[in-house]
């Protein structure tokens, strides 16, 4: 029994593939040779890492991938060149916001052939027993067209294929509409695709729950009681030495070592009890699950010792409470260097995202996706905008990445939000800017797409994309898209109201790219003496010698604090009368040293480690003002 995993374009090709380096461990645990293909890999190297980047960053409502190969699956009767331009490229709500990549798309298309040919040719299919297909972001179509020539050429040569793409329901879609697909696994593979080999390897026919497969001309599966999901500690350590190797002869010249993908958890412990509206990232899995930290730590203790130079991405949805109690304090303490990313709720503290640092994590995707209140209450975040700009706050005094978005079009979300927003976005120009700024996707699994008549929503269908990849009514585009045009009754202005939102976070990404986007923060200036400095894009350049009082409601207003709360409290730490440091207050606020964002107070310059030392060393009678106000740090889950 030989098995092949394919690994299609366009998986960015700095990382291996998590699913297939999982599944090619599991399958040999077994006793079964399985090799590995990155061929997007190979794809890359054929048409140039730039144009292959540009085409996995295109933004996934027009799905260019998809549609390069879908040319080739289907020829051009139902779209072509001229009809995926003007209906895709070129739809205002949906479409691209830069020309750049129409070039490289087309360059992409010109390419695809030969590399078809290529990649069936380099390999002798008739070795294998089955040949399986992984597919996440834009792998299906180049998929299908790879494995229909397989199937017509080794008609013996059984096909199977898995992957996010083939979720759920979407699985079955797939089964009906590619009848040379076997078997299609439509979640967690871990345990049904080897045991799917080893009964294959017997010579039984029997194909274990999770996966579906024909019988005649019908699509069956195998009932199972409840789903189950898989005991994380006992996954296999994933194997990626294909693609290291693979990629280190394509890319001899490449100063970067690829990236390792560690996975600590599936699932999300947030969205078990708040599902946030617009997010479809665990599929049908919510469930957290995590693997017990010194598991966590002897996996990437392996990983590192095969692979050395490369840095640690962790897969996760959201980094475990946990962890930040075990895993997290490890790593500080040994100062474990290698450099790590997570995705990470954004209602951090100061100390955690300090842990975070001396655990060597370098950045962090941070759920922020808004600065206002009323918005971040719609989609379920459990944060509020003050704490976001705390959380980026930090990062930044830290040296920490910060990587987040902001996200509008929720029916239900107020309009003066954006103006929130775009106000608290104009105060903060010292800091990252966000990557994306826009109306959000409606993602199949998301509660916007389960709940979309009730969250508001008065249509969605497939995005028009679709179309040109299938020749299929929409009705059965429904079953296999992952992404949805929506229509509620206020979009219009939700695209109106957007536009200064996004025109001004692309100014500021423009001046962060170009390390013109300046500072504020405050400085040190002598003993207990600080200035501060703003040279923010936006604002007038100026330095400040700041007095105690400013130093005291800045440090008060460090993590989110009620107004009132910080200016009783700098009174008192300053013995001061309140009117004076009310004013002042006032003061700070009006030059945009300080941001009121719903009823908490944030300060924005960043602090100096020393100010708060300082502090503390002198003061322990104030009143603290997180906690009374509400801050929630690990405590969100009572929330
Ligand atoms: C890590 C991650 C990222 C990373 C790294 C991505 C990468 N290049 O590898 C970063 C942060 C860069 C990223 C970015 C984005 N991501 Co992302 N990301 C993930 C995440 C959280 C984990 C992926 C992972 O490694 N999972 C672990 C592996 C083991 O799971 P798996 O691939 O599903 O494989 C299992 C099964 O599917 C099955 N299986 C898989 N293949 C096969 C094959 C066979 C034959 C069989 C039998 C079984 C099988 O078995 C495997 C083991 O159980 C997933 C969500 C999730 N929880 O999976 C989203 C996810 C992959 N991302 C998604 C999206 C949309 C994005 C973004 C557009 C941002 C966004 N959220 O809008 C960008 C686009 C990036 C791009 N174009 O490259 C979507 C993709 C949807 C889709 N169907 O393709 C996902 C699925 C989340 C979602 N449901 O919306 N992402
Ligand atoms: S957006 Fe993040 S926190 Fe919210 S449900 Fe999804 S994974 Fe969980």
């Amino acid at each position: 029994m030989k098995v092949a995993i394919v690994v299609m374009p366009f998986l960015a090709i700095d990382r291996p593939s998590l699913a297939a380096g999982l599944l090619k461990a599991a399958v040999e645990r077994r006793g079964i040779t399985c090799d590995c293909k990155y061929f997007n890999v190979t794809f890359a190297s054929m048409i140039g890492v730039r144009t292959y980047t540009d085409i996995v960053d295109t933004s996934l409502t027009v799905l260019p991938g998809e549609w390069i190969f879908s040319q080739l699956y289907y020829g051009q009767a139902f779209s072509d060149w001229a009809r995926y331009e003007s209906e895709v490229l070129r739809c205002p709500v949906w479409g691209l916001d830069q020309e750049g990549s129409s070039d490289s798309i087309r360059e992409g298309l010109s390419a695809a052939p030969s590399f078809l040919r290529i990649v069936f040719e380099s390999s002798d299919w008739n070795q294998y027993d089955l040949v399986a297909f992984t597919s996440t972001f834009e792998q299906t179509m180049p998929s299908l067209c790879l494995a229909r020539m397989i199937r017509e050429h080794y008609p013996q040569v059984k096909i199977a294929a898995g992957g996010a793409n083939f979720e759920s329901s979407m699985g079955l879609a797939y089964m009906e509409h590619f009848p040379f697909l076997d078997y299609v696994c439509t979640g967690e593979g871990d345990v049904c695709f080897p045991d799917l080999c080893e009964n294959l390897s017997r010579g039984l026919h029997d194909v274990p729950s999770g996966i579906l497969y024909r019988a005649g001309d019908k699509v069956r599966s195998t009932p199972t009681k409840a789903r189950d999901f898989v005991e994380l500690d006992g996954l296999p350590i994933p194997e990626f030495g294909d693609f290291f190797r693979v990629f280190s002869n394509s890319f001899p010249q490449c100063r970067d070592a690829p990236v390792l993908v560690v996975e600590t958890s599936r699932g999300c412990w947030w969205g078990e009890h708040y599902h946030c509206t617009f997010c479809g990232l665990n599929g049908e899995g919510m469930k957290f699950r995590q693997k017990h930290w010194r598991r966590v730590v002897e996996e990437v203790d392996e990983l590192r010792s095969r692979h050395p130079r490369s840095p640690l991405h962790f897969a996760d949805n959201i980094l475990s409470l946990h962890y930040l109690k075990n895993l997290i304090p490890y790593w500080a303490d040994k100062q474990d260097s290698t450099k790590k990313f997570f995705e990470v709720k954004s209602n951090l503290t100061h100390s955690q995202i300090a842990l975070l640092k001396r655990a060597g994590v370098t950045s962090l995707q941070a759920g922020v996706e808004s600065l206002a209140d009323d918005t971040l209450r719609v989609m379920r975040k459990g944060v509020t905008g003050a704490q976001n700009v705390a959380l980026l706050r930090w990062a930044a005094e830290l040296g920490v990445d910060i990587y987040w978005n902001v996200l509008v079009g929720f029916p239900n979300e107020p309009f003066t939000d954006y103006d929130v927003n775009l106000s608290v976005m104009k105060l903060i120009t010292h800091l990252r800017p966000p990557e994306f700024c826009g109306h959000i996707r409606l993602d199949r699994f998301s509660p916007n797409y389960t709940d979309w008549r009730s969250l508001g929503f008065s249509a969605i269908r497939p995005l028009a994309v679709y179309k040109h990849l299938f020749p299929l009514e929409e009705s059965e585009l429904s079953r296999l898209a992952i992404y949805f045009a929506y229509e509620h009754p206020e979009f219009d202005k939700v695209l109106e109201r957007a536009t200064p939102l996004a025109d001004f976070s692309k100014q500021w990404r423009e001046k962060h790219s170009t390390n013109e986007s300046g500072t504020l923060a405050i400085l040190p200036n002598g003993p207990g003496d600080f200035v501060l400095v703003d040279s923010r894009f936006n604002f007038e350049k100026s330095e400040m010698p700041l007095n105690p009082i400013q130093i005291e409601l800045l440090l008060q207003c460090d993590a989110p604090a009620g107004s009132r709360r910080a200016i009783q409290n700098a009174a008192t730490a300053c013995e001061a009368a309140v009117e004076e440091v009310d004013a002042t207050f006032d003061t700070l606020v009006s030059r945009g040293i300080i941001a009121v964002i719903g009823k908490q107070a944030i300060t924005l310059p960043l602090l100096p480690e020393k100010a708060r030392l300082e502090r503390a060393t002198e003061s322990n009678q104030i009143q603290p003002t997180r906690s009374e106000e509400g801050w929630p740090a690990l405590n969100i889950l009572s929330q």
